[in-house]
């Protein structure tokens, strides 16, 4: 042990610590200065970032024996409160800085750190800076961040006031459509929101700490596991095993359809006669510390007999594979697309056939929060906190493993740093659900970023086929289709995925006529979760590229060629659906000229050395779960007039909270009531009725409604025959209903076993233009400008939205180029996995807003999450093409294989 004297935040603090241990967890854990997030832990992301003896550092690398005496320490927590913020705090709120927050206090140690040094930096110096120092954020973008570091160094030097970063409620009352910030804004930008580790600090005594045995191999039967010796080290609590869990010991898939061959019980809990995946949980050594869980596990004895590894569909199908979960093939579930009158003879007789092979990869979600639980018992209840955006679908998939009836659990999503979908899948709710009921103890579990790339779901990969045929003039006549999904090990929704595929290539299009196939495939790579996009980005892919290589071949410009054949009146989706909205000729007109401008511009600009071009793509995507998905919430009068929202709407970071509060207000507007009167209680399934999962965009369509109907339900029990509102004490006196269910089911209907239906109620549209510039000696690509049209119907918060977007073009700038999880070893960290820092995203990025009202959405509002994903890669791809003439068919478009594509 070591003792320090530390200056910290202007205040001297004596620590006794091991001397190996980090600066930011001694900060954390024995200073309570939480402010300081750990994320990746090696240095790569900056969310622990502080400034030590008046320099910008990384705490999370550094070892406190190599701090000395009197070194002072600035944490946020020195730089502004709740009660007191800082104008760079106030930027940060202003300009919607922090979504899901994690990565805020970082950024905000190290704008303090360059304005201190450098008051008014361009914007191309604040990107060298956050660059320079491993600032990295997912959610964002990072333009948003850009923005108000300039406006706070504005402040900071006189030129503008706190004030003027306020915002201000317009004179209607209204905040539905504005830029109000989100309500849990102040908390996220003085590092006061308590993430999964912070509240992990502040566990009662006799927590115990949790660290997992994981298989370093990828299919192997398991012979023996042998915890003696690990039982025996000091601290030990116990260790656990499949032999402790007193259920099935399967976390349930909820298999979609019936004609998936698998039963959707195939994922262990812990794992007992087989590892299926590289990180599979084997036991979970539970202590007294950290430490002695970690050499706990190392003792724990596992012998296992290997078995052929299938990392990829192609080798999981080949003729002599054997069956990864016995009983079940590996090809276990195929989706046909039948639409209109067979394709064969169109393509027979059509003037132009195009054909493509494609490839979209494993690509990794990338938060900066790893993750993170805590379970607990509260008498006969199983309590389990986690990052968690689907509480009571998660329940129900772990309820029957564990051997806990739902009714004896409550589920508890804590602040959460980012999820991209990963968390659409349970990861360690019934890992650390099997300890607290194998120990009757606390116990808590933190993965390390290894574990999260390692054991956390993936995107999974597509090769896909597509073939289109079309007239002379350029009018789409079919098109015919083939995708194989990689999805690991794990079928949970796995068939729903590949059903994506019936429904989305060539959306955007009217195409009389399709025919194809798709099918799921389990393998032994990591298994596959949601992300963003679910399937959208992998069907998206290849028929926007294909339009592309349609257009050369019709001598059309591609944007023209889209046009003609976008929906129109009269135009049905690939699943027979009338759309909604006819917005998508706007959309293109709206993006034409910058198309034009952005043209001439790469032409002009284009050298030898490096060539520009310009590229296009159309998304859509639909806004729910299929068919009629349904949500509910409940809203209910309190004593002093206030009106609380119970919601279980889970936030990734993205703003359920803004979303809910939104939504309300607008419902609740008769009532004249100001938004800091509406309080929330979310994502507990102990005290929020079911909304559902925070996926497929869904959130703002179905849980807005159930919202709104839930407080149009409340106005209505205290409208008065005059009109006017009853109080709550004349509400009390009337024995009146005080809190009000509100529900939604939406208006859509299930594919059938052609992909043909009416799944969605309301879509999301996109028009994507990327230009880029391709360096010819090394085929390095960089993204100069994107544009996104947008239609999402109205907006409920252009803060959040726009966001939304920045952030959604970042993730489809790392699919198009640099991100995958492929490598088990060289992609588990955030660099080696092709993290997007701020320098690979541009500043230049903008938003054209079409707002066609939606029928079936709250005050006529669409969802947004995943639509900005949908579209940038191919854009990015097409745009390659258009500079230098290398078609790219199989992401990342790492500079290499740009770079041979150029060659050949
Ligand atoms: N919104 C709005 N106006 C609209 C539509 C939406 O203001 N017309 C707002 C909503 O109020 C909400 C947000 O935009 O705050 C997203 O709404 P919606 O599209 O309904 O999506 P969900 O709330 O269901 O969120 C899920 C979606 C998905 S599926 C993933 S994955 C995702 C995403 O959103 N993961 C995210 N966005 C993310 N953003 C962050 N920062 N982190 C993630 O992990
Ligand atoms: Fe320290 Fe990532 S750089 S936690
Ligand atoms: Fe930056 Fe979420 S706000 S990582």
């Amino acid at each position: 042990m070591i003792k320090r004297t530390l200056q910290v935040n202007g205040v001297s603090r004596n620590v006794v610590c091991e001397p190996d241990e980090s600066l930011a967890n001694v900060l954390r854990q024995n200073l309570g200065l939480t402010s300081v997030k750990v994320g990746c832990g090696t240095g790569l992301c900056g969310s622990c970032s502080i400034i030590k003896d008046g320099k910008l550092t990384r705490s999370c690398n550094l070892k406190m024996k190599r701090i000395e005496n009197r070194t002072t320490v600035i944490t946020l927590e020195g730089i502004g409160t709740p009660g007191n913020l800082h104008p760079i705090q106030m930027a940060w709120i202003a300009y919607g800085g922090a979504q899901c927050g994690f990565c805020s206090p970082g950024f905000l140690v190290s704008t303090y750190a360059l304005l201190t040094s450098n008051p008014k930096p361009t914007r191309e110096e604040v990107r060298d800076w956050f660059q320079k120092n491993r600032n990295a954020c997912r959610c964002t973008g990072y333009k948003p961040l850009v923005d108000a570091v300039m406006a706070a160094a504005e402040v900071m030097r006189g030129e503008k006031t706190m004030d003027d970063l306020i915002f201000r409620i317009p004179e209607d009352g209204r905040i539905w459509g504005t830029k109000f910030p989100r309500p849990t804004a102040v908390a996220k930008v003085t590092g006061t929101w308590d993430f999964g580790a912070d509240v992990g600090l502040r566990l009662p005594p006799g927590t115990l700490h949790c660290e997992l045995v994981q298989a370093e191999v990828s299919h192997a039967n398991i012979k023996s596991i042998d915890v003696t010796e690990a039982e025996a080290v000091p601290g030990v609590f116990k260790v656990v095993t499949h032999k402790d869990v007193k259920g099935k010991n399967r976390i349930t898939g909820l298999i979609t359809f019936p004609s998936n061959k698998g039963d959707g019980w195939d994922r262990p809990i812990l794992c007992d006669e087989k590892v299926f995946q590289y990180g599979d949980a084997i036991a979970i050594v539970c202590a007294d510390s950290p430490k002695a869980a970690k050499e706990g596990a190392a003792k724990v004895k596992v012998e296992l007999e290997q078995l052929p590894e299938y990392m990829s569909a192609p080798a999981a199908m080949a003729d002599d594979a054997i069956e990864i979960h016995p009983g079940t093939p590996n090809v276990y579930y195929v989706q046909k697309i039948a639409k209109g009158p067979e394709t064969a003879p169109i393509f027979d007789s059509a003037d132009v056939v195009v054909e493509g092979d494609y490839y979209t990869q494993r690509q990794p979600h990338l938060p900066i929060e790893p993750d993170v639980g805590f379970a607990y018992m509260d008498e006969d209840k199983l309590y389990i906190h986690s990052k968690s955006i689907g509480v009571h679908l998660h329940m129900f998939m772990i309820a029957p493993g564990l051997g806990v009836e739902p009714e004896n659990m409550v589920m508890v999503q804590n602040p959460t740093g980012g999820t991209f979908g990963y968390k659409f899948s349970p990861t360690m709710e019934a890992l650390v659900g099997a300890a607290a009921l194998a120990t009757g103890r606390p116990v808590y579990l933190n993965y390390t970023y290894k574990q999260q790339q390692q054991y956390t779901g993936k995107r999974s990969p597509q090769f896909t086929t597509v073939r289109m045929a079309a007239t002379n003039d350029g009018k789409l006549l079919g098109m015919e289709t083939d995708w194989t999904v990689d999805h690991g090990p794990y079928s949970e929704f796995g068939d729903l995925l590949t059903l994506r595929g019936a429904q989305f290539i060539g959306a955007g299009y009217d195409i009389p006529a399709i025919r194809g196939e798709g099918r799921t495939v389990c393998t032994n790579h990591c298994w596959g979760a949601a992300f963003r996009g679910y399937g959208g980005p992998e069907a998206e892919f290849p028929s926007e590229v294909l339009m592309d290589e349609l257009a050369e071949k019709l001598g059309m410009d591609p944007l023209e060629l889209r046009y003609k054949n976008v929906y129109r009146k009269g135009s049905t989706t690939p699943t027979g659906q009338d759309p909604e909205v006819y917005s998508l000729p706007e959309m293109i007109d709206k993006v034409r000229p910058k198309y034009e401008a952005a043209k001439k511009k790469a032409a002009a600009e284009s050298t030898d050395a490096i060539k520009r071009g310009v590229g296009v793509a159309v998304a859509v995507y639909g806004s729910g779960l299929d068919g009629p998905d349904s949500a509910e919430v409940d809203a209910a009068l309190n004593a002093d007039g206030s009106v609380t929202i119970y919601s279980t709407w889970g936030d990734h970071g993205q703003g359920a909270d803004m979303g809910t509060l939104g939504t309300a207000h607008e419902a609740l507007r008769p009532l004249n009531i100001t938004p800091d009167r509406i309080h929330l209680v979310m994502a507990d399934t102990s005290l929020a009725p079911m909304a559902g999962p925070a996926g497929g965009s869904r959130s703002q369509v179905m849980v807005g409604q159930a919202t709104k109907n839930a407080c149009e339900r409340l106005v209505t029990a205290m409208t008065k025959p005059d009109g006017t509102f009853r109080t709550y004490d004349e509400m009390v006196a009337e024995k009146l209903e005080l809190r009000h269910h509100g529900k939604f089911t939406a208006p859509a209907n299930d594919c059938d076993e052609n992909g043909q239906g009416n799944p969605f109620c309301c879509y999301m549209y996109g028009v994507f233009l990327a230009e880029v510039a391709v360096e010819v000696a090394t085929g390095k690509t960089t993204v100069e400008a994107m544009t996104m049209v947008a239609d999402i119907g109205m907006v409920n918060n252009f803060l959040v939205t726009d966001g939304q977007i920045y952030g959604g073009l970042a993730q489809g700038i790392g699919l198009a180029l640099s991100e995958d999880y492929e490598d088990i070893q060289k992609h588990s960290t955030l660099a080696g996995a092709g993290f997007p820092y701020i320098k690979q995203i541009p500043d230049n990025m903008e938003i054209i807003y079409v707002e066609s009202p939606r029928p079936d959405g709250p005050f006529g509002a669409s969802g947004v999450g995943e639509i900005p994903l949908c579209g940038p890669h191919p854009a990015i791809i097409n745009a390659i093409y258009n500079a230098c003439g290398a078609r790219i068919r199989d992401l990342p478009a790492y500079p290499e294989k740009v770079l041979a594509a150029l060659k050949g």
